[in-house]
């Protein structure tokens, strides 16, 4: 039964019926009971695997198709009316172009299946800036993982207005020639088709709370950008709060739940984690900054993953999670990745579904994009403030890649167009979360590279707009580098927990507790500076991490003016000149 009347909701679901033509049409009402009935039909045809129930309550493991583990950028499609607009970081195609040839793979596609009707929350339900949409689906598995990772149900269909986003999702062939990935930001409009895999069909998740919302919040005077939120909470009681945004698999789920290290701990620091991967940002009616996470789950990276890495991600996963592509032990029926401990299981199945020994095989059992869904709940240092829809009020924005070199593992921009310049010009080198080689170094700006919905340099010029309207309540701007590489390839700083020794020197900076040095790029901490204390680290490797060698700077600055040329007449002129004295200052 359908759980709304409202008119533009059902008028479109029947159209998408008449075009899929499945067997039957099921509303998720987000119930317990319901959400149990499916986990037993996904079992039931092997679409998912119920794992030890009393090691892992709640928990089932999915394998996806071999050629379906990551999303797939050069299939994303921005199709907006004028090409212009979606501009030169993105795929474009006319939009009626677009949706014929959709239309000819969605035809049928849901023939002998069912299509399952989700109505899902961007935020808490009925708070001012949640935002609504609906998920066709002819997968469980979706219908699932959506269930965790947002807000899904009968209290969305009662506030649900006419100007919700619309998504479709068809597995139909999982065909990788007639996979698509595409978004309609000018009809609120996600469809996607051939897939089953993560970010390429939970809608509410890169689809619609970053490439449609950045679309929106460009229209309406707010951000949405792939930034974890974490809260930090000092000795005396304070907390403040940072948003940080890295590229995919760069270390946010990591940050977002950072366990201090045993000297902080001892002496009262704590950690909140607010969220792990997207923040909508808006300017709030304190004149003050404010972010709030859309989603209700984590959907992390498995491979790496462990009890010291990241033990609350862990304790996350072990109720009401999904993990797709990881080993499944047979000896006690859980998962393994690599990472998670030294003992790999001998008794296997690896990601692809085959037999696999952890003790002798050469190739790796679980994929290295495979992820746990796991309930924001569970995590046991979640934020006081996740259900608030509110969010919280942000000191700090960082941005960081993975940069074996040149980039020095902590600088402070001079103010926020500095600091916007920061954003825009970062670069990691890739990982496996899209399909692509990994490992080269690409230009990244603010991790939003393959998530803005509109032109780039139109999304440069709404940053440093959203700065004018902050004026002297802006955040201060950073940029980190966990990922400096010694000669035999070894990372340098240790990183995870020890992370929190860069972000008391960074809230040290926005509270004006702390100098710094001015170099060519920004503030660099005096290494003195960087409490290093019960950690076996020397000053001296410290120092290595933190200088700015202006020859590898020149040619950043080279390979920066190549990347602005894409963007034209549209580039800030704030930014041009920004590289105008980055040039300046390396002379
Ligand atoms: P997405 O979910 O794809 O957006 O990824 P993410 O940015 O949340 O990355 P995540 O925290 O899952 O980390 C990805 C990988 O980076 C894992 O293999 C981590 O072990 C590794 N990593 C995270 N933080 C650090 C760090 O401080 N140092 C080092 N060396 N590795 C890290
Ligand atoms: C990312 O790739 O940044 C992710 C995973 O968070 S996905 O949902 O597949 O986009
Ligand atoms: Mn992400």
């Amino acid at each position: 039964m359908a759980l709304t009347t409202n008119k533009a909701v059902l008028n479109w679901i029947d159209e998408m019926a008449a075009m899929t033509q499945p067997d039957q049409i099921v509303w998720i009402d987000g119930s317990d009971a319901q959400i149990e009935a499916l986990r037993a039909q996904a079992c039931a045809t092997g679409e998912m695997e119920k794992l030890n129930q009393e090691l892992l309550p709640d928990c089932y493991l999915h394998r996806t198709a071999v050629n379906d583990v990551a999303r797939v950028e050069d299939r994303t499609f921005i199709c907006c009316h004028r090409q212009e607009d979606a501009g030169p970081t993105n795929n474009w195609m006319d939009p009626q172009e677009m949706y014929a040839k959709l239309k000819k793979l969605y035809t049928g596609a849901m023939k002998g299946r069912t299509m399952y009707v989700i109505p899902y929350s961007m935020g808490v339900v009925g708070s001012p800036f949640a935002k609504y949409g609906i998920e066709l689906t002819d997968s469980i598995y979706v219908v699932l993982n959506m269930c965790i990772m947002t807000r899904v149900g009968t209290a969305v269909a009662e506030v649900i207005g006419d100007d919700f986003v619309k998504g479709l999702h068809a597995k139909a062939d999982l065909d990788p020639e007639n996979r698509y990935i595409v978004h309609f930001p000018e009809d609120n409009t996600i469809m996607s088709v051939n897939s089953g895999y993560g970010g390429n069909v939970l809608l509410g998740k890169k689809c619609f709370a970053l490439r449609i919302a950045s679309y929106l919040g460009r229209n309406q005077g707010w951000m949405a950008e792939h930034m974890l939120i974490l809260g930090i909470q000092n000795p005396a009681g304070e907390v403040r709060y940072l948003a940080a945004a890295f590229p995919s698999a760069c270390g946010k789920t990591n940050l977002a739940m950072l366990i201090p290290p045993e000297h902080y701990r001892k002496a009262g620091w704590k950690v909140w984690c607010v969220g792990d991967d997207i923040a909508w940002i808006r300017v709030g009616e304190d004149g003050r900054l404010w972010a709030m996470n859309p989603e209700n789950g984590f959907f992390g990276v498995a491979p790496g993953t462990n009890e010291k890495s990241n033990p609350n991600a862990l304790a996350s996963t072990r109720r009401g999670t999904i993990f797709t592509n990881v080993v499944h032990n047979l000896d006690n029926n859980t998962v393994w990745w690599e990472g998670l401990d030294k003992n790999p299981p001998e008794n296997a199945v690896d990601w692809k579904g085959n037999p696999w020994n952890g003790k002798t095989s050469d190739v790796k059992g679980a994929h290295p994009n495979s992820r746990f869904t796991a309930p924001a709940k569970n995590c046991p240092c979640i934020s006081p403030k996740f259900d608030d829809g509110a969010g919280v009020p942000i000191s700090a924005i960082i941005f960081g890649g993975r940069r074996a070199q040149t980039t020095p593992l902590v600088y402070q921009s001079r103010d926020w167009n500095n600091g916007v310049f920061v954003g825009s010009i970062m670069a990691s080198e890739t990982t496996a979360a899209a399909t692509g080689a990994v490992g080269v170094v690409r230009r990244d700006p603010m991790a939003m590279l393959p998530f803005c919905g509109y032109h780039m340099g139109d999304y440069f010029k709404h940053w440093i707009e959203m700065g004018e309207k902050l004026g002297d309540k802006a955040p201060k701007i950073f940029n980190v580098n966990w990922f400096r590489l010694d000669e035999d390839g070894n990372f340098i700083w240790p990183g995870f927990g020890d992370n929190l020794r860069v972000l008391e020197w960074i809230i040290d900076r926005c509270e004006g507790k702390v100098g710094a040095e001015e170099t060519a790029i920004g503030y660099v901490p005096k290494a003195e500076d960087i409490n290093l204390e019960g950690l076996d680290f020397s000053i001296d490797t410290l120092k290595s991490i933190l200088a700015v060698n202006k020859d590898q700077w020149a040619t950043e600055a080279e390979g920066i003016e190549e990347f602005y040329t894409k963007f034209g007449g549209k580039l800030p002129a704030e930014l041009r000149k920004e590289l105008d004295t980055l040039k300046a200052n390396l002379k």
